[in-house]
């Protein structure tokens, strides 16, 4: 980094985010504006560090962390759940968004796929997953061959795979998955997934900006404790006392 973050942030008036365009995690209105859980939580964290505004950049979550240690942006605000891979690499805030996984799939499940474990012992299913993604991480984990898995660029996409009968499965968040589902009824979405971990994000820094992360979770920890922090949690869907008991440190846990 070199350069403090916080001093940056300040001079200039804002930082620089990397985000998805997977509500409710993160969105993009039409007129540019980046909201969604995480940079709605972001914002209002740097509004209490002097920072008043963020830029988005939308990127692939396998893009984001590269990116943000080539300097290409300050922090990714995406939903990037935490994981063991992923906090060695990064400097991951106090968790933000906490949610489980699900299946998007045809109605009535025809293939039956409720479980992580319904893929491993069914070598003719293809899944569609985010390329780079969390759920392609767990199914990688548990020995599926990647000639079962099929990159899907986003939510959109994933879906029409689906649809289409290319893919048997989108394994997405289910949150994700309730809100594409809201546009389009022709798919269904399976309980959240129980054999697989509990997904949470945090805003992920540089390992050199750690004074930044010490300040920014300082003003996280008063924020979480705002009846605005409920507020949004609610507005996007997520569950805000799943999000103040969880840790860090239990979440990087997940492989
Ligand atoms: O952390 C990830 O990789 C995943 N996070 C979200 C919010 N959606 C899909 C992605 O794979």
């Amino acid at each position: 980094a070199g350069e403090d973050l916080l001093a940056k942030g300040k001079k200039q008036g804002y930082l620089r985010v990397a985000i998805a365009n997977e509500p409710p995690y993160t969105k993009v209105e039409p007129d540019g504006t980046v909201t969604g859980a995480e940079p709605d939580i972001f914002r209002a964290v740097c509004k209490l560090l002097g920072i008043n505004d963020i830029q988005g950049t939308v990127a692939g979550y396998d893009a984001m962390i590269p990116g943000l240690n080539a300097n290409r942006w300050d922090a990714v605000t995406a939903g990037l759940f935490m994981k063991q891979s992923r906090c060695a690499q990064i400097d991951y805030s106090e968790p933000t968004v906490v949610s489980t996984e699900s299946f998007g799939v045809k109605k009535g499940n025809p293939k039956k796929i409720l479980t992580a474990a319904d893929v491993v012992k069914n070598k003719d299913l293809k899944i569609a997953v985010i390329g780079g993604g969390f759920e392609e991480g767990i199914l990688k984990g548990k020995k599926v061959p990647t000639s079962q898995l099929l990159p899907a660029k986003d939510g959109r996409t994933g879906i029409e795979m689906v649809k289409s009968g290319r893919a048997d499965a989108f394994f997405l968040p289910t949150l994700s998955l309730n809100d594409l589902a809201k546009t389009d009824k022709d798919f269904e979405v399976t309980a959240p997934v129980q054999d697989v971990p509990v997904t949470g994000a945090g805003s992920g820094f540089r390992k050199g900006d750690a004074k930044f992360v010490a300040a920014y979770n300082v003003q996280l920890k008063k924020y979480k404790a705002t009846p605005e922090f409920d507020a949004l949690m609610k507005k996007w869907g997520f569950d805000a006392d799943a999000s103040r008991k969880a840790t860090k440190a239990e979440l990087c846990k997940a492989e």
